[in-house]
C-alpha cells in the first residue's frame, strides 16, 4: 500500500463497474476470452501509481475524486496495454509480471495483443463517455493523452529503447522521459485540465510531472538492479551507465525539484508530496 491517505477504493469500484459490468462483458460468448484477458491484467496487483497521482492532483484544485475516476481509469487502461505489449515475444518476451504469468502466456499472443489494443480504444471511449458534457475538456484530454502515448510519446520511447543499445545517459534520459514520463505527465496534467487550471498552473504540473517521471524510472532502475544483482549490460538501465551512487544522487535531485515545484501550490499538494517521497524510498 502506497499511502493510506490516498484512498483507492472508489477508483477500484469505478474500474470494476466499468470493465466487469454485464454491459461490457456479456456482449457475446466469442468475446469472453478478450474480456478475461483484459481483466486478468487490469486486476493483477498493479500499484496504481498513476491513478494515485491523478487523485492527489485533484486535491490541489479541491476537485471531487469522482470527477477524476474515469480519467484515472483511462490512464490505467493505457498503462495496462503498455505492459501487456511490452511483455510480448516481439518486445521484451517476458514470462512473468507482478509475480504472475504474463498475459500472452495465459491467453496466447494473439489475444494478448488484441487485449492491449482494446485497452487503447476503451481509454478514449471512457474519456468520450464521461467528459463530453464539456467538449472543451473532453477534447483537451483526448489531445493530451494521444500526444503522450503516441509517436511523440510512449511509443517513441519504446522505439528508441528497442533500437539504442549501450547508449549514454542523455539517450537513456530521453527514453525514460518518453516511455515512462509521458504517461505520468498525462496522469497529472489531465487533472489540471479537468479542474480548469490556469496556463501557469498547467506549466507547473507539466514540469513537476516530467521530473517525477524521471524520478520514477530512476527508482525503478535502482529496484531492478537490486533484484537482478547484475543488470544486463544492454538493458536501458541508468545504473549501467552512471553507477548506483550517481543514480541515487540524481533521484534525490529530481525529487527535490518536484518538492520545490509543488511549493507553488501553497500547501495544497500534500498527497503529491507524499507520492514523491514514496517514490524516493520505494522498494517495489
Ligand atoms: C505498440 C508494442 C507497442 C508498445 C507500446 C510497450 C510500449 C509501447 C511502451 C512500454 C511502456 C513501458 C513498459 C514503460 C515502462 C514504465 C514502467 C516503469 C512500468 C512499470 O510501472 P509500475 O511500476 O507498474 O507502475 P505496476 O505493476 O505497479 O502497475
Amino acid at each position: 500500500m502506497i499511502e493510506a491517505s490516498i484512498k483507492l477504493n472508489g477508483f477500484e469500484s469505478f474500474l470494476k463497474q466499468y470493465y466487469q459490468s454485464p454491459e461490457f462483458t456479456s456482449q457475446s460468448d466469442d468475446k469472453k476470452i478478450l474480456f478475461e484477458s483484459m481483466n486478468y491484467s487490469l486486476f493483477s496487483g498493479g500499484k496504481r501509481f498513476r491513478p494515485m497521482l491523478s487523485l492527489a492532483t485533484a486535491e490541489i484544485f479541491n476537485l471531487y475524486a469522482q470527477r477524476v475516476y474515469p480519467y484515472a481509469a483511462s490512464i490505467e487502461s493505457i498503462h495496462t496495454y503498455s505492459l501487456i505489449h511490452d511483455d510480448l515475444p516481439c518486445m521484451d518476451n517476458d514470462d512473468y509480471r507482478r509475480g504472475k504469468a504474463t498475459n500472452h502466456k495465459v491467453f496466447d499472443e494473439d489475444i494478448a495483443l488484441l487485449a492491449g489494443d482494446a485497452f487503447i480504444s476503451e481509454a478514449f471511449a471512457i474519456i468520450a463517455k464521461y467528459y463530453s458534457h464539456n467538449s472543451h475538456i473532453g477534447l483537451k484530454l483526448v489531445k493530451l493523452l494521444a500526444k503522450c502515448i503516441g509517436p511523440e510519446g510512449m511509443v517513441a520511447g519504446q522505439v528508441l529503447d528497442l533500437r539504442s543499445k549501450n547508449t549514454g545517459a542523455d539517450t537513456m534520459t530521453k527514453i525514460h522521459l518518453l516511455k515512462t514520463g509521458k504517461l505520468i505527465k498525462a496522469s497529472v496534467v489531465g487533472v489540471g485540465i479537468i479542474a480548469g487550471a490556469s496556463v501557469e498552473q498547467i506549466k507547473v504540473l507539466s514540469d513537476f510531472s516530467e521530473n517525477l517521471g524521471l524520478a520514477f524510472q530512476l527508482a525503478d532502475d535502482i529496484h531492478d538492479s537490486m533484484e537482478s544483482e547484475s543488470c544486463a549490460m544492454n538493458e536501458a538501465n541508468m545504473i549501467n551507465v552512471l553507477g548506483l551512487k550517481k543514480v541515487e544522487i540524481l533521484l534525490k535531485e529530481k525529487s527535490d525539484l518536484c518538492f520545490s515545484l509543488l511549493s507553488e501550490f501553497n500547501g495544497r499538494a500534500t498527497n503529491l508530496k507524499k507520492l514523491v517521497k514514496y517514490n524516493l524510498n520505494r522498494k517495489i
